[in-house]
């Protein structure tokens, strides 16, 4: 992509209105536009950010086996009057009416939705275990929408529902899902760290939180400071190994970790004194086991072997997407701008060239974005007439994690410069090396 024919308003002035640094660098590196409290247009940097997650979500849901699908994000008001939710959620639910004067509403989350949809077309228990998931836009009406896309109003969740005939069985389908969420936000270079959480107005009795530990956090949190080092890695997981997937459950929800809905002083207390940690997360996801509190009174149910009529039992279990950019700016980030871990980064590698209408300089920028694309790779050239500082911040507030650097002075010699985002180190290399050793990196993400 050339920047001269792409679409990135950056911002050179830090916007008033943005208290944490992800909502900063989001509007400064024209990634988002705000259109109502809470309420953003994606610019096509910020989209591309997004489709990268939702890709990722998508993945390592189907390796669960877990189904995709898409519901609506309008409702039907009769829906939620058959869970008793209707009156119960309050002013968070956007209300609307159709011009046939029906009660609609604005999808916070879809249990109702998903088990109606399941109660019309499954009635056996050999049609079980069933995971269906979506992403979709929803819309709650936050008293106090702030720090941007981290809480929004509108906002894209990824949402899924497990049906099951027993409760063991919709144990696993949780374990499941926290397994395949741990893996989720690795591919994202994130820490997500499981923790005991309260249900709230979903309900249920198994609940977990997962938590991106950094100090604009709107949860408190404590947990024994060893659980930061756990890692999955490229384990294999086999999703149908019940006692497999709970070791991993295990091995992850052990070491104390609570926000301060469910901390137990006590417990805390017994974690040595020097892994002992108080800070703050950003919540990213939470899962949930609710038996049979939506299957019971909307007539979700199975027949068994033995003929008998149950109702399943279910669980919802929910990444917040579009949030995520948020949480991983601001775990990557430094006082120039963006660090994009390479598994979402927007594009692969930025060109900078140096002399914009030297003809040798602008042929081996050329060559490398062809070389690049010719990889499947993406990259982003600045071809505009601009001095080399201001591409360089450009390139550093977006956060490409690297950047193929091109001069008349190099190109004598032969090379170009390799520079690395994060660590801010680059070695010269002959143009096509630069461009093997960028696809290099990027052939484990
Ligand atoms: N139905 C369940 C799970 S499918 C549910 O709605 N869970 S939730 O309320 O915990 O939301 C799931 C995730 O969406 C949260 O963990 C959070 O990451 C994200 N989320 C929730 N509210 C907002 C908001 N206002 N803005 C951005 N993301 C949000």
């Amino acid at each position: 992509m050339r920047l001269s024919r792409y679409f990135l308003p950056v911002l050179k002035e830090n916007p008033a209105e943005a208290q944490i640094v992800s909502h900063r660098y989001m509007l400064r590196a024209g990634m988002i536009k705000q259109q109502q409290a809470g309420i953003y247009s994606w610019l096509p940097l910020g989209y591309r950010v997004l489709r990268r997650i939702e890709a990722i979500v998508h993945e390592e849901q189907e390796r669960a086996g877990h189904i995709p699908l898409l519901m609506p994000t309008l409702q039907p008001a009769d829906l939620w009057r058959e869970s008793g939710r209707y009156d119960d959620y309050g002013q968070e639910m956007l209300r609307i009416r159709d011009r046939q004067d029906r009660e609609m509403l604005y999808g916070p989350t879809n249990e109702e939705m998903i088990t109606d949809i399941f109660r019309a077309h499954v009635s056996s228990y050999r049609d079980l275990p069933l995971t269906l998931y979506h992403i979709q836009w929803k819309f709650r009406d936050e008293m106090r929408p702030r720090f941007g896309v981290m809480r929004g109003r509108e906002f894209l969740m990824k949402d899924g529902y497990n049906f099951d005939v027993t409760k063991e069985d919709a144990l696993h389908a949780y374990n499941r899902h926290m397994v395949s969420y741990l893996r989720t936000y690795e591919r994202m270079g994130l820490t997500a760290i499981p923790m005991r959480a309260d249900s709230g107005p979903i309900g249920g009795d198994d609940t977990h939180e997962f938590l991106v530990l950094a100090s604009t956090g709107e949860s408190e949190v404590f947990y024994d400071d060893a659980v930061t080092q756990l890692k999955l890695g490229d384990r294999k997981v086999d999703y149908d190994d019940r006692d497999q997937v709970a070791a991993v459950c295990r091995e992850f929800t052990t070491l104390y970790a609570r926000t301060d809905e469910t901390h137990k002083q006590e417990l805390f207390d017994a974690i040595p004194e020097d892994r002992r940690k108080v800070g703050r997360g950003i919540e990213v996801g939470q899962i949930f086991y609710f038996g049979t509190k939506y299957s019971e009174p909307m007539g979700a149910t199975v027949q068994t072997a033995d003929g008998r009529a149950v109702p399943v039992h279910m669980g919802s279990h929910g990444i917040g997407v579009s949030r995520l950019l948020g949480a991983i700016i601001e775990a990557s980030h430094d006082d120039k701008g963006i660090i994009w871990p390479e598994g979402v980064t927007p594009f692969h590698c930025g060109i900078v060239n140096l002399k914009q209408g030297d003809a040798e300089a602008d042929a081996a920028c050329e060559a490398i974005h062809a070389g690049m694309a010719a990889l499947g790779l993406e990259a982003l050239y600045d071809d505009r007439d601009e001095r080399a500082g201001g591409k360089f911040a450009t390139m550093d507030l977006i956060g490409l994690p690297w950047r193929i650097t091109v001069g008349p002075r190099g190109l004598k010699n032969g090379v170009v410069e390799l520079t690395s985002r994060r660590s801010d180190e680059s070695v010269e290399l002959p143009p096509e090396q630069a461009v093997a050793r960028v696809a290099a990196i990027y052939a484990g993400h």
